[in-house]
């Protein structure tokens, strides 16, 4: 599987020789350990570390390589020392001492997505943003195949790029995230988007400056970019020397949506399908639907199948889902909405009057964008989690207010504010780790409530 072309990439780019170099793999969790099986098949000599005293493929790894060194429960400076080359896990900060350390000595941080990047000469459609990213990659996912490639999807959205080589695709569709793309440098993908930028990690990146030129890497190379026109900070990262198409669920773009007496998802001036053949709930899907379009017209998908896919795509869950209609009462679960740009636009898609639960972990965004939306659609906030308390400050009594231990309790207020013809909105606008294991489990203990409640 590992070419010449390979070897030869990661020379040119990384001046990374088998013959010298010595790469230490920073983490082992899915991406360290997919970047271990996939140099296990190299000549390239790499030893793991991670800071957990029991990493969970530890023993795995262990059994599979004996010989490949592993050091657990710290960063060891000795491992870091005989390093020519890191692999550094995106859930690792590059601020981390001993890694900024190495950087300044002159070490040579690469990713897994470089890797791959290196690896595969078929193309790669690449996706990031703040908002939309999973989505928009399982509808491309869909579309490829149904326009006769054998795709395979992977990267943040779950399954780490580098295992995704051993589908032998023609077409890989790569979620990627902004810690992955920060250390990223060898991505040359085909088409390329931001779908959107709002504050997200601001725990991790030191200001927005720095999460958008983290975002931005995704156009590195020469490929198509995909861009949105409804957002400025992605418009302003249009290279003129480059091909690009844009999209807009507002205003006239490449691929756009035709408002009228049935509104449209357009091309230029032809009708590609009906905005309500999309089974999805909210006009933020309208505009993911125009960015795959987008994605897949210049990577030379047949239009037809791709809208034949669209209308099949079924959304993901804990995303803008229907749990339940109780009395002429809607309650929706949108957990994944773990930042203020996800929480805004599903206020957005709403007519009737929203109750929202929200609160978290805010990841030390300004909280304060959240009230002229929250004004508008809601009539009451819900509020839970570690940052509750600083989001009603922020809202600074724009409605009423509410708080709740538990989403039990978060539920039983829901239900008792709400009458037929509301909308109960679990938009959390936070993460989740400070009260659930991740956000599939806030989903699952909100729709769980609802339904002992009925
Ligand atoms: N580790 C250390 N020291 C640290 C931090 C982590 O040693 O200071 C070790 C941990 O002990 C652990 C390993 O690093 O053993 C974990 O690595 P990781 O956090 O990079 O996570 P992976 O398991 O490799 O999963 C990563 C992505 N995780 C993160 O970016 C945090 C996954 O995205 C992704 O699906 C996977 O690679 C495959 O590409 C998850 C995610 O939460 C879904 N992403 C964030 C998001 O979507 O908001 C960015
Ligand atoms: P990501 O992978 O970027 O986190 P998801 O598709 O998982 O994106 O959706 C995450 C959250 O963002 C959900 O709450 C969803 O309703 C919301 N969302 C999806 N697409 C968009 C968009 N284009 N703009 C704003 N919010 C969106």
């Amino acid at each position: 599987m590992i070419s010449n072309a390979f070897l030869a990439n990661l020379k040119s780019l990384f001046q990374l020789d088998p013959a010298d170099a010595r790469l230490l793999i920073v983490g082992l969790g899915a991406t360290g350990y997919s970047a271990a099986q996939f140099l296990a098949e190299t000549p390239i000599k790499f030893a793991v570390i991670d800071s957990r005293s029991n990493p969970p493929q530890i023993d795995s790894l262990r059994e599979q390589m004996p010989d490949v060194p592993v050091f657990s429960g710290g960063f060891d400076q000795s491992a870091f020392e005989v390093a020519t080359h890191l692999l550094v896990s995106p859930g690792v900060s590059l601020h981390e001492k001993i890694i900024h350390r190495a950087m300044q000595a002159g070490v040579t941080i690469l990713s897994d997505i470089d890797l791959f990047a290196c690896a595969t000469d078929k193309p790669i459609i690449a996706i990031t943003g703040s908002n939309g990213k999973s989505t928009v990659t399982t509808m491309m996912g869909d579309m490829g195949t149904a326009a006769g490639f054998k795709t395979a999807i992977g990267g943040n959205l779950g399954t780490p790029a580098l295992d995704l080589l051993q589908q032998d695709a023609d077409l890989y569709v790569l979620e990627l995230s902004s810690f992955q793309l920060e250390r990223t440098t060898a991505l040359n993908a085909k088409t390329a988007t931001v779908l959107n930028l709002s504050a997200d990690h601001l725990d991790r990146h030191d200001d927005m400056v720095a999460y958008a030129h983290a975002k931005q890497r995704v156009f590195r190379g020469d490929g198509t970019m995909i861009l949105n026109a409804d957002d400025e900070i992605v418009m302003a990262m249009q290279d003129s020397s480059r091909l690009s198409y844009s999209f807009s669920i507002y205003k006239n773009a490449d691929f756009y949506l035709q408002r009228g007496e049935t509104d449209e998802l357009m091309f230029r001036d032809q009708v590609l399908m009906r905005a309500d053949e999309l089974n999805l709930e909210g006009r933020h899907n309208i505009a993911n639907a125009l960015a795959a379009l987008a994605l897949g017209y210049a990577t030379g998908l047949d239009m037809h199948a791709m809208c034949r896919a669209l209308k099949k795509f079924k959304g993901l869950p804990h995303r803008m889902q229907k749990v339940a209609e109780v009395r002429g009462l809607r309650w929706v679960n949108d957990s994944k909405a773990t930042n203020i740009g996800a929480c805004i636009a599903a206020l957005q898609g709403y007519d009737r009057k929203v109750i929202l639960i929200a609160g978290g972990d805010g990841k030390g965004a300004d909280m304060t964008e959240l009230t002229p939306i929250v004004s508008e659609k809601t009539k009451a906030v819900i509020l839970m989690g570690k940052d509750a308390a600083l989001i009603d400050q922020a809202l600074n009594h724009c409605v009423p207010t509410h708080f709740a231990g538990n989403m039990k309790e978060a539920v039983k207020i829901a239900a008792s504010l709400g009458s037929a013809g509301d909308s109960v909105l679990l938009s959390p606008a936070c993460a989740s780790l400070d009260q659930y294991k991740s956000y599939v489990d806030r989903g699952n203990q909100f729709a769980q409530a609802v339904l002992e409640l009925s």
